[in-house]
């Protein structure tokens, strides 16, 4: 058997001329289908967010819901208005009227997570759960995994990092529109401990660090064996920063905008949705944040984002003190989280000496693929460079105060790489 003569062949449709088909492998269920092979959620975070969100419930045992949404308008840095889609967590009355970005999940390894969408806004909608390997019914990819109304995603975290969700129907709008938030997969026992641990600092998160002994509290241990902190380290204090950008005028002028996608069924599937119509093409963001918190210049700018941004615990699963701008301490070891959830290329680069601990969810050095890479340094205003949806872990550690930036560049990906924005993030450690 051979490639040439193979011993059995698939038969496939040639979609050679037909490119803007390829995703749309089959037409979706019309109706919300139940969870195929469903197990008892084990996730208890959920509960965790009810002891410690004031109003907050758990409607659903172990399980995490979403509500997909449509249209709200923020007010830009300038007074102008623009589109945004947003997430809500219907047992968390505070972000009842959406938010952007939609609230941080957080969740131990290994358990059995449930997360239950609904949408508030016209379906269909999907969440992927981006960096997660659930099966393709769970994977919520939309135009290939179902998409609905309303779905119960299950899957198992099997690896501590940075993930991020998103709706993945018609991607190009729901997700620039706003539709995500973020995902994160912490030590098995990271919500077993004392409350007052649980909700707060220190956290651990993977990493190896054998050859960072500047980072104290590295555990190499037994991962197969079970023991939870195997391949961890403690913070001290974390930074989420999710960079993004936002095109005011694509906003407004893309076919359709305020609306929603083809209903089942109809029209030509992956043909006839607007996706690949009218302005879609020009893409030439206008507006840039960090966390949802505005570098508010206009482009070609160099600015800096308000300091001294935390993010309140309804928005982080009942966590308190996740920052945006960092504020430490000397000789503290600090996480900082990057996504770039625009749809430019994004350089980073910091103040002082970090190390780059872990990629896209999966933590450098750490079995089963310790042998493909390392945990590496990256020399204080070295930049690296982020793609749309890319994730780097870094962790840093002064002995010396700091009183200074780190930048994030925002270039455009279609025009010679040229500027948009050059963002300052406070870094203090004192
Ligand atoms: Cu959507």
């Amino acid at each position: 058997m051979s490639a040439t003569a193979p011993a059995y062949t698939i038969p496939r449709r040639s979609v050679v001329g037909e490119e803007a088909e390829w995703c749309k492998m089959f037409d979706p269920p019309t109706d919300s289908p139940a969870t195929p092979e469903l197990l008892a959620p084990t996730n208890p975070v959920p509960a965790f967010i009810a002891a410690n969100v004031p109003g907050a419930k758990n409607t659903v045992p172990n399980t995490i819901r979403r509500d997909l949404m449509h249209g709200t308008d923020l007010t830009m840095y300038d007074g102008k208005k623009v589109r945004f889609f947003t997430f809500s967590d219907p047992d968390v009355p505070a972000t009842g009227g959406g938010v952007w970005p939609g609230p941080t999940i957080r969740a131990p390894r290994g358990v059995v997570f449930h997360g239950e969408s609904s949408a508030g806004g016209p379906p269909p909608h999907t969440i992927h759960w981006h960096g997660i390997e659930p099966t393709p019914m769970n994977d919520g990819v939309g135009h290939c995994s179902m998409e609905i109304g309303s779905y119960t995603y299950q899957f198992q975290p099997n690896f501590i990092g940075t993930y991020f969700y998103h709706c993945h129907r018609n991607t190009m709008q729901h997700f620039e529109f706003g539709l995500y938030g973020m995902l994160l997969v912490e030590p098995p026992d990271a919500f077993s401990g004392a409350p007052a641990v649980a909700g707060g600092y220190p956290r651990r998160t993977a990493a190896n660090l054998a050859n960072f002994p500047q980072f104290p509290g590295f555990v190499a241990g037994d991962l197969a064996g079970g023991d939870p902190h195997a391949y961890t380290v403690p913070y001290a204090a974390e930074a989420l920063w999710v960079l993004d950008d936002v095109d005011s005028v694509w906003r407004d002028k893309m076919a359709n905008a305020k609306a929603t996608f083809p209903s089942h069924g109809l029209l030509n599937p992956g043909v006839d949705d607007q996706f690949f119509k009218g302005d879609f093409h020009d893409f030439n963001p206008d507006y840039f944040f960090v966390t949802g918190v505005p570098f508010p210049a206009p482009v070609g700018s160099t600015v800096s984002c308000a300091p001294n941004v935390v993010v309140p615990a309804h928005l982080n699963s009942g966590v308190t003190g996740m920052q945006v701008s960092v504020n430490a301490q000397v000789n503290q070891t600090v996480l900082v989280r990057v996504l770039n959830a625009s749809y430019v290329t994004i350089r980073v680069r910091f103040p002082v000496d970090v190390v780059i601990i872990a990629f896209d969810g999966r933590a450098l050095g750490v079995p089963p693929f310790a042998q493909y890479n390392h945990a590496f340094l990256l020399p204080a205003g070295t930049s690296y460079e982020l793609s749309t949806a890319r994730r780097f872990d870094v962790l840093m550690r002064s002995s010396t105060p700091v009183n200074s930036f780190a930048t994030v560049e925002f270039r455009h990906n279609q025009k010679n790489d040229s500027l948009l924005l050059n963002g300052l993030i406070p870094v203090t450690i004192s």
